[in-house]
């Protein structure tokens, strides 16, 4: 079953870092339905290793769906909670390994486990000993290195075996049966491609597959390898994205995506950072970049290249700082902006998820740019967008949109509902042209959806 693109007519994705269940339903239901989100990423939902830091979550130590972010029956109602709200579930899949600790222990349901035994699911015969220094990956320029040996002592599975391949398939298919849509395949550099496929084809039903091949320049392992599994996360375009915005010109964009190298639009999964890149990628644009963030993701949203998703935070102050959690270590509920950032929620992020939804399968046309920092784009009969990242205003200019007349909420100064504008109304003439200014580090988005 191949499903590369998230099906459906709403395609973002919001990636809702760490929440716990039944934070997730109550978000399908207020905001994510509500705002034109196709899909909700959480993270992994399998029992894993007892400590405070976030990573935890990718150290499986049992395929029981009990987590420090809620229970089987809050998994199950939260699926389909989110059903409800029309949108979909993508589950973070972490298949290639399991725990990383030296020292024996008791996972968070109750699971005994040492490095290389989980009783009742794995044993030593289950992993891969590549027999280098720690068995630990150190040569990205090894294919079969880093595939073979251990990505930071984490126990890696044999997904060559049969047995291991039918487990894995059969943890994948136990989620699918509570309505699961897709998976986001964690660590798939580290599983050849081949694997994968042998997994997927044991699934029960079509999903959504997206894998996490990061990008590393002359590495012998490449994301397009494996697109024919799925979607590829790119992680160039959130790289090269906060860097034109950091120290390069916006006008650079008008090429964005394949015409920079990036994989083919229609396989290539974006975001302008993820859990991952925000701690370890320097430079890449994050909830701290604040209004810079928010008008990368606006470029994301109305730019037809990829498949967004939206990151969500909590606020952190060192990498390995776990999201707010209970004295037990339970995952505490999500208070926005308090304690978690909730960028989806942040209205210029929020509204360009309706642009995207308004303009789908639009082409772009009517590209400006000033050689700088200002940059405009109508998404033919359907949007536009304007971009101004310089350090002053543009003032007196007239844009041509192509859009039919009219009056057009701007999306990114307010919120369009039950036919009113909260926020400034664009006027487009009856030759496709509309006059206003644009702040420094601002942006004007109208779109064929919040027309009044
Ligand atoms: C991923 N994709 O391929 C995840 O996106 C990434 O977040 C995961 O690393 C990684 N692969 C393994 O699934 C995270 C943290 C690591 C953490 C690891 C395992 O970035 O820092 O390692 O999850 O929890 C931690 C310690 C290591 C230690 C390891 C094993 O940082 O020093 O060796 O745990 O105990
Ligand atoms: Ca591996």
């Amino acid at each position: 079953p191949a499903a590369a693109a998230p099906a459906g007519t709403k395609k973002v994705i919001a990636n809702l870092f760490e929440w716990n269940w039944t934070s997730v339903a109550s978000e399908c239901q207020s905001t994510l339905g509500p705002k034109g989100y196709g899909w909700v990423q959480v993270s992994p939902p399998q029992e894993h290793v007892r400590r405070s830091e976030w990573w935890v979550s990718y150290q499986p130590v049992s395929y029981r769906i009990e987590s420090r972010k809620g229970t089987r029956a809050q998994f199950t109602s939260m699926v389909d909670t989110c059903h409800a709200a029309g949108v979909k579930v993508i589950v973070d899949a972490v298949v290639n390994h399991m725990s990383g600790q030296d020292t024996p222990g008791t996972g968070w349901a109750g699971s005994s486990f040492s490095h290389y035994d989980y009783p009742g699911t794995y044993q030593s015969q289950d992993f891969h000993y590549c027999g280098r220094p720690g068995n630990e990956i150190s040569n990205y320029g090894d294919r079969w290195e880093v595939q073979n040996c251990e990505l930071v002592n984490l126990a890696d599975l044999k997904t060559e075996s049969e047995y291991v391949r039918s487990r894995l398939a059969a943890y994948l298919n136990d989620l699918l049966s509570l309505g699961v849509d897709g998976f986001r395949m964690d660590a798939s550099k580290h599983m050849p491609a081949a694997d994968i496929a042998a997994i997927k084809a044991k699934l029960s039903r079509s999903a959504y597959i997206v894998q996490e091949v990061i990008y590393g320049a002359g590495e012998p392992i490449t994301p397009n390898e494996y697109t024919g599994n799925g979607d590829v996360h790119e992680f160039r375009y959130g790289k090269d994205l906060a860097r034109v915005f950091r120290s390069e010109r916006l006008a650079y964009l008008r090429n964005f995506g394949e015409g920079w190298g990036h994989l083919p639009s229609s396989v290539s999964a974006v975001f302008v950072d993820n859990h991952d890149t925000q701690r370890d990628f320097g430079g890449v644009l994050t909830y701290n970049d604040r209004g810079i963030y928010a008008l990368a993701n606006a470029f994301m949203l109305a730019w037809p290249y990829g498949s967004p998703t939206v990151m969500s935070s909590y606020t952190f102050g060192n990498r390995d700082q776990g999201p707010p959690q209970d004295s037990s270590g339970r995952t505490l509920n999500t208070t926005c902006y308090s304690g978690w950032e909730c960028e989806h929620r942040w209205p210029v992020i929020a509204n360009m998820v309706g642009f995207r939804n308004a303009t789908e399968g639009a082409g772009v046309a009517n590209w400006y740019d000033n050689g700088y920092q200002h940059i405009a784009f109508s998404r033919t009969g359907k949007g536009y967008l304007t971009v101004n990242d310089e350090d002053f205003a543009i003032t007196g200019r007239s844009y041509y949109t192509g859009l039919p007349a009219g009056r057009y909420c701007d999306v990114i100064h307010g919120t369009y509902s039950n036919g009113t504008c909260s926020g400034p109304v664009i006027t487009v003439d009856a030759n496709g042209w509309f006059a206003a200014t644009v702040p420094a580090h601002d942006a004007i988005a109208i779109h064929v959806g919040a027309r009044l």
